[in-house]
């Protein structure tokens, strides 16, 4: 039986482990990269491992998310992250480069590599062949010291594309209609492999957007295989030799298969409040629009932009509608404005924002009261763009840029020809926003007022009796437990600040009782922690005296986060115990060495009524809660972690 890509670059890097599915392995990590949101806190920790040297060929540190500066904080944690990047020698992106995925699609992504990324996107990179997984800041900065990334030997499925796309559906429907099929958690503990002809119909930037909504079904990553457009894509970026040609075997065994033609997709849309509620546009026709935003790593490439461009050349935006537009990368920038699309977008009245996340992380461009933003983002959970009543539709560039122009969601994309804009034969470089840095051990890290010191972690004890004291329901995501906008974003360095707002969208009360029933549990539904990879949805409630957090079902990097942070990450064995359990309950967990330290299934008492749970964890991640999380653990390691 032959191989699948994934297997073949995974068996290349594994150092420790047997690759049975869920089983705990180690691989080598080529690349890192981080951000500057959740790049602070790695950092920070980083410091406080204090390696000798980086582990890894290529690590990258990219400013895109906090870029208002409003006050001294935002720049304060730029400062920061780019003394860092000269002690360590980790290359550093300026502000107004550009989005880190698009960015490190562009410059550094390489076919057969890995890459470990603290952004739940990084598996955009996907699309070059790569194994690019998302974790937390810890994880990072842990590769960064030691070259390595533990996580679940993953089932391994298969999409096969058929077919080809007929416009105006394109890319972001393909992964809205996956999305539609199998939910937010229908990729989690899988790495998703896509192949067929339809696959190789794709261009590159096509493919990354399907790698990185991929994140929304909460897959560990997504890989595409390497052929002639992998090669264009690496020649027009001055990079040819970077190409190798990776495939699967022929005979290639999955754990999973499934197929989707792709002449049958129609133009998808993503309603509030969650990334799979998707429908097919024809259905929902004519909702009145206030805003459209065209950007974010999904949808911010030169060819979606340039489609957005032909739409609207020689047209009006619509009176009532404020369209904004956030290119992925300052070189798509440049050559929109040096083959004069940029100047039609201007022309038919499009905001144009400086290249970065900006309105997908509520970063600017918050929505009117009850207002409709349509957006080619990936995320629309309630509350994120920075307005509460906001309704916010996911949709693909062409039908944003349509809909720009009529005022309504409208699936009646004019046809429009891309060639009219002359693409150089070489992609334009700012090569003056790069800042590649060798180590430099005597450089002075520059530690601004708001960056205070990393939460002390504590060893539990050996019997643990906790109040409950939040109860939520399903796909609870990291924007709920920790939320992040333009008032928010600036405080991740932050922690005591920002626990003050620790699941305040769901429950306002939520910190103050925790704070009065400490130590506490938190109990949810199914899908705890989707979303982003912010491990301050972990540091928060551990400050706020959080020991456990007990679900239905866990989304992958929160639960690694909870991990490092010393929460205990339970499961109810018996789903339907989840429908007893009431705010302010006692709960006693006993015997800690023995039942974290080796069990998959315990006890415990919920008001003194036992109550089995599972705990599904890898003997590493039993050690490192043991210690109260994973700075300690490593403490108590030395050099062996
Ligand atoms: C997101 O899209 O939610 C973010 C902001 O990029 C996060 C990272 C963060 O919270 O800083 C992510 O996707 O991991
Ligand atoms: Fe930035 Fe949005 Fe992409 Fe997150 S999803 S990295 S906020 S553009």
């Amino acid at each position: 039986m032959g191989k699948s890509l994934t297997l073949k670059i995974i068996e290349k890097k594994i150092i420790s482990g047997d690759l049975s599915p869920t089983n705990e392995i180690a691989i080598k990590i080529d690349q890192t990269l981080t951000q500057d949101s959740t790049g602070t806190m790695a950092y920070l920790q980083l410091m406080r491992i204090n390696p000798s040297e980086i582990k890894v060929k290529n690590a990258l540190a990219y400013v895109d998310h906090n870029m208002l500066q409003t006050g001294f904080e935002n720049m304060d944690d730029h400062e920061f992250i780019r003394s860092i990047c000269k002690k360590y020698g980790i290359t550093y992106s300026k502000p107004g480069n550009g989005v880190c995925h698009q960015l490190h699609l562009e410059n550094f992504s390489k076919p057969g590599e890995t890459l470990l990324g603290s952004d739940s996107h990084t598996p955009t990179c996907g699309a070059m062949g790569m194994i690019a997984i998302g974790a937390g800041g810890l994880d990072i900065a842990t590769a960064l010291s030691t070259g390595k990334y533990y996580f679940k030997a993953p089932h391994i499925l298969n999409i096969k594309l058929e077919g080809e796309l007929i416009p105006p559906a394109s890319a972001k429907d393909v992964i809205l209609f996956i999305l539609k099929e199998y939910g937010v958690k229908g990729g989690i503990g899988k790495i998703i492999e896509y192949t067929g002809s339809g696959a190789s119909s794709l261009s590159l930037t096509q493919r990354a957007t399907i790698c990185n909504m991929g994140a929304e079904l909460g897959a560990t990553t997504s890989i595409f295989e390497t052929d002639e457009k992998t090669y264009e894509y690496l020649d027009f970026q001055g990079r040819s030799e970077d190409f190798i040609k990776l495939k699967a075997d022929v005979d290639a065994k999955y754990d999973q298969f499934i197929s989707v033609d792709l002449s049958s997709i129609k133009p998808m849309i993503a309603k509030p409040h969650n990334p799979d509620n998707v429908y097919e546009i024809a259905n929902i026709n004519g909702i009145k629009v206030n805003q459209v935003a065209i950007g974010s790593c999904t949808n911010s490439s030169y060819e979606d932009l340039t489609k957005a461009a032909a739409i609207l050349k020689n047209k009006k935006v619509s009176e009532h509608v404020s369209l904004v537009i956030a290119p992925g990368s300052s070189s798509i920038l440049s050559m929109l404005a040096k083959n004069g699309a940029l100047c039609d977008l201007i022309d038919a009245g499009a905001r144009i924002l400086e290249c970065g996340c900006g309105p997908c992380i509520g970063m600017g461009q918050a929505p009117n009261t009850n207002g409709v933003s349509l957006r080619t983002f990936n995320r629309n959970f309630k509350g994120r763009s920075g307005t509460d009543s906001a309704d916010i539709y996911l949709v693909s560039p062409e039908v944003a840029a349509a809909s720009a122009l009529k005022g309504y969601i409208t699936k009646d994309v004019p046809v429009f020809d891309i060639g009219i804009y002359k693409k150089p034969s070489l992609a334009m470089q700012n090569s003056g926003f790069f800042i590649r840095n060798i180590a430099d051990k005597n450089q002075k890290i520059i530690i601004g007022p708001n960056i205070k010191e990393l939460p002390v972690q504590s060893i539990p004890n050996e019997n643990l009796e906790f109040n409950t004291v939040f109860i939520g329901g399903d796909n609870i995501s990291t924007d709920d437990i920790t939320p992040s906008d333009s008032k928010m974003l600036p405080f991740r360095s932050n922690i005591e600040y920002l626990s003050s707002f620790c699941l305040t969208r769901i429950d306002e009360d939520f910190p103050k009782r925790a704070k009065n029933n400490n130590p506490g549990l938190i109990v949810a539904g199914e899908n705890y922690g989707q979303g982003s990879s912010r491990e301050h949805a972990a540091l928060t409630p551990a400050f706020l005296g959080i020991k456990a957090v007990l679900v239905k079902s866990f989304a992958r990097i929160h639960k690694s986060n909870l991990i490092n942070n010393g929460i205990i990450p339970l499961t109810f064995e018996n789903p339907s115990d989840y429908e007893h359990i009431k705010m302010l309950d006692k709960i006693k967990l006993s015997d800690i060495s023995i039942n974290i330290g080796s069990k998959d299934s315990f006890q415990i008492t919920i008001n003194e009524i036992p109550t089995k749970v599972r705990l599904e964890i890898s003997q590493r991640e039993r050690d490192i809660l043991l210690q109260g999380g994973f700075l300690n653990y490593i403490s108590m390691k030395g050099e062996n972690y």
